[in-house]
């Protein structure tokens, strides 16, 4: 945006023209996603900024990248913190059987493909012995600080496997064994076996922004740090050689500047909400039961940042583990999770989706829905009471449902 405007002030003061005419108007504050929240102290401002710096990135061969990735910034797949683009969506990958555990193949390169290499060496390939694969499309990284604020207790009180409140849509909180580095804040709880609720990712897989954002850092860059020093590895290659970097390749204080700028990043503002088609829309997304998963409100427990302490904010997730049937099962699974279940996406955002994908849209984990109604109708399972709901509106009705959505 701002190369685009130096560019286009330099053509029209080359041509004598009225500047004011051709220049783009700035996009006004609730049009963008990146920024950060209102209220910050001038010293959390810094660290935001620091981070941003660090989301931003580029990685080289001289910098650690890989040997084997998928991407080499943070921002190049979460482009101005919004969905990826289908260029950059990634493949995970394990081994399947009925009755036994599902393996991640950690043996042999699971669960991430790094379908990129730097010179010398050759890109990681599916191994013979995967047999479930996903592919999963970068979501937005707006808001997650209010997300992760919310209390393990708010989430075990929505949590509800066996539908116990007979509404046809049960929902539950996906447990994850802890990364060594962990350490619970006071919003977290242990299970009997020594698992913490996951609330990150596309199946929850991750406890908080420190566990996704090492993850990222490791599988989608190659970039070793204090928390896991160890860079990808090629099985297929004999003694696995692994880049001249030393590692870690970065500090501990990036990552922690990092995982700052994602608890700091403002949520998406929406847009027109007094308009009354779009009022209608929202009790229509209410009446036919969308709000049961994509709940419209919650709130955050206490927190060390001032401006995340007991928030009520407006995400339309649950965080929860919802089954989706048939047409989002693809056998590949992480966590408690199963294949057919998904965490609920938060709906924040939604309308300003295309302009990080490229004036389109790619819905769903693996971005294969092309439009909203698309996406809407790919609901099964818990969620097929609800789509047959959408399906009975009238054509005015689900004009307005979506408007509401896209004002998100
Ligand atoms: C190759 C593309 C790619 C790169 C590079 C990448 N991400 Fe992601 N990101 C994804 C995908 C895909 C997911 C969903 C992963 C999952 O479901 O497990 C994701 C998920 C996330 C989430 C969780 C969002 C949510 O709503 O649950 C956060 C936070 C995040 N990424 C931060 C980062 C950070 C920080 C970096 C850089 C260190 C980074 N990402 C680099 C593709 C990428
Ligand atoms: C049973 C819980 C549930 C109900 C009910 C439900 N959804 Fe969803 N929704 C989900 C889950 C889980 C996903 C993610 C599925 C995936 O990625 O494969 C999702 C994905 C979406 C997406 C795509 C979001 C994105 O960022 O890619 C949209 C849009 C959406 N839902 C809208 C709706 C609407 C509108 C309704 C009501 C007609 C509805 N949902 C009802 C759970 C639910
Ligand atoms: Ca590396
Ligand atoms: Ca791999
Ligand atoms: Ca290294």
């Amino acid at each position: 945006m701002k190369k685009y405007s130096v560019f286009l002030t330099l053509l029209c003061l080359s041509l004598f023209l009225s500047c004011e005419k051709l220049l783009p108007p700035e996009p006004a504050e609730n049009e963008v996603l990146d920024g950060p929240m209102e209220g910050l102290t001038s010293a959390q401002r810094q660290i935001f900024l620091t981070g941003d710096v660090g989301f931003s990135e580029v990685f080289s061969p001289q910098t650690g990248l890989g040997p084997y990735f998928v991407a080499n910034s943070c921002a190049g797949c979460h482009a101005g913190d919004g969905k990826g683009h289908p260029s950059t969506t990634l493949t995970r990958f394990g081994r399947g059987i009925i009755g036994q555990e599902f393996d991640h193949l950690s043996e042999y390169g699971g669960p991430q493909l790094q379908n990129r290499a730097i010179p010398g060496f050759p890109a990681e390939e599916l191994p013979a012995q995967a047999n479930r694969f996903s592919q999963f499309t970068a979501p937005a990284v707006t808001g997650l600080g209010l997300l992760a604020a919310v209390s393990d207790q708010t989430l075990l009180l929505l949590h509800d496997p066996n539908d116990a409140n007979g509404d046809g849509i049960s929902g539950k909180v996906s447990l994850i064994y802890p990364p060594n580095y962990f350490t619970p804040s006071s919003i977290h709880l242990q299970d009997g076996q020594g698992r913490f609720i996951g609330r990150f990712g596309k199946k929850a897989a991750a406890i908080d922004l420190l566990h996704q954002t090492v993850n990222a850092y490791k599988q989608d860059m190659g970039i070793t740090s204090d928390f896991d020093m160890v860079d990808p590895i090629n099985y297929a290659i004999a003694n696995h050689p692994t880049d001249p970097v030393a590692d870690p390749e970065i500090p501990a204080s990036t990552i922690h500047s990092v995982v700052f700028y994602l608890r700091t990043l403002k949520a998406p503002l929406p847009r027109n909400q007094d308009d009354p088609q779009i009022v209608q829309g929202k009790q229509l997304f209410l009446d036919v039961q969308c709000g049961k998963c994509h709940i419209p409100t919650l709130k955050t427990a206490l927190s060390d940042i001032a401006v995340l302490s007991q928030k009520e904010f407006h995400p339309y997730t649950d965080l929860l583990l919802h089954d989706m049937g048939q047409a989002l099962d693809n056998g590949y699974t992480e966590g408690n999770a199963e294949s057919y279940e998904w965490r609920t996406p938060p709906l924040w955002g939604l309308g300003l989706s295309r302009d990080a994908q490229g004036g389109e849209y790619y819905l769903l984990h693996d971005g294969r829905a092309r439009s909203i109604e698309e996406a809407i109708l790919l609901h099964g399972g818990e969620a097929e009471g609800s789509k047959e709901a959408y399906l009975q509106l009238s054509a005015t009705d689900k004009v307005a449902l979506i408007a509401f959505l896209e004002s998100l």
